[in-house]
């Protein structure tokens, strides 16, 4: 089981990845993604299932059309931990390729 990041490494991990915010109420990060259409994000949303559930560790997410809202947190620690950070650094490069 994951432990929650310290302070340092939460702010750190904003800094290091643009347009990740922090969700209200709740210790986890949250970023919308556009694609040029369905095929395109449904393409990205497939990659990141995919390494996901290898990793056992799900994104919590929907879309609609060209459209992906994605909130990133480890359930079983309450918060953010290291398992979000290596799935966003997952999804940043699967956007980029799509
Ligand atoms: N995903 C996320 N984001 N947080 C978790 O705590 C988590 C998960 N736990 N995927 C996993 C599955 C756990 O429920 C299973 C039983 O390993």
């Amino acid at each position: 089981m994951s432990e929650k990041l310290s302070k340092e490494a939460r702010i750190r991990f904003f800094a290091d990845h643009p347009g990740w915010i922090a969700v209200e109420g709740r210790d986890a990060a949250a970023k919308i993604f556009k694609f040029n259409d369905f095929n395109a994000a449904f393409g990205f949303m497939t990659r990141v299932a995919i390494a996901a559930d290898k990793a056992d560790h799900h994104p919590e997410w929907s879309n609609v059309y060209n459209r992906v809202d994605i909130t990133l947190t480890t359930h079983d620690a309450g918060g953010l931990s290291e398992q979000d950070v290596a799935l966003a650094d997952f999804i940043e490069k699967a956007a980029n390729n799509a």
